[in-house]
């Protein structure tokens, strides 16, 4: 049956699952589901049966079916370990989940969806206010993230030592939020050059929201 990602274009954390799914060179069939249309299809009880928490990505293989990208992509890492995304020694291992999860668990989960979508319903604030608030917390998480590049970088091209590991496939889709928020990169030259070598690569330019299926 082989690989099924239930996905948005513009959801970041599915775009971090195309990223490992292509740098593994694995194949895989899209499910979209419209986060927006009638309420967002990913709240819809079909859906909600597979992933009770009501969000993309999830995958699924043959026949079972995974959540949460960062346990997506060590489930990918263990069953396709070549070519590896958390290479070296343990401690390397230790440095490069601590760069994915101020991703995961520090930065985006204040810029998700149905953060944004509470602050501007329940809590009345405008456009510009929500966009104020994800700038704020990116551009704070960015501040460390870009510290660490400079220390763990061996090359400016990669966040850690000279090649493609999970930090990359986390901080790409992470700085197109960004950018979609209108976040001054300005004071963030490592991440900045870091993206955009990544987006050179046929791996990571094939998963950008733009290239998908379902894309507006
Ligand atoms: N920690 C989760 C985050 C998943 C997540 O928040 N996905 C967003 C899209 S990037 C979503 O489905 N949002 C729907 C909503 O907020 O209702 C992961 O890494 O998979």
């Amino acid at each position: 049956m082989g690989f099924r990602l239930y996905t948005y274009w513009r959801s970041s954390a599915s775009f971090r699952v195309r990223i490992a799914l292509n740098v593994k060179g694995l194949e895989y069939a899209t499910v979209p589901k419209h986060l927006l249309r009638g309420g967002g299809e990913q709240r819809r009880m079909d859906y909600l049966e597979l992933n009770p928490q009501g969000l993309v990505p999830g995958l699924e293989h043959d026949g079972t079916f995974l959540s949460q990208s960062f346990a997506i992509c060590e489930y990918l890492e263990e069953i396709r370990p070549e070519p590896r995304l958390l290479p070296g020694s343990a401690v390397d291992r230790a440095r490069i989940r601590a760069m994915v999860l101020s991703v995961a668990c520090d930065i985006h989960p204040l810029n998700n969806l149905r953060v944004l979508q509470y602050l501007g319903r329940e809590l009345a604030q405008d456009d510009e206010a929500v966009n104020r608030w994800a700038r704020h917390w990116i551009a704070s998480g960015f501040e460390a993230l870009e510290k660490s590049i400079g220390r763990h970088s061996a090359d400016g091209r990669h966040c850690y030592g000279a090649g493609v590991t999970l930090a990359d496939v986390f901080l790409l889709p992470q700085v197109f939020n960004a950018r979609r928020v209108q976040t001054d990169l300005g004071p963030f030259p490592r991440i900045v050059a870091v993206a955009e070598h990544l987006l050179a690569l046929p791996a990571f330019a094939a998963a950008r929201p733009e290239a998908q299926p379902d894309a507006e």
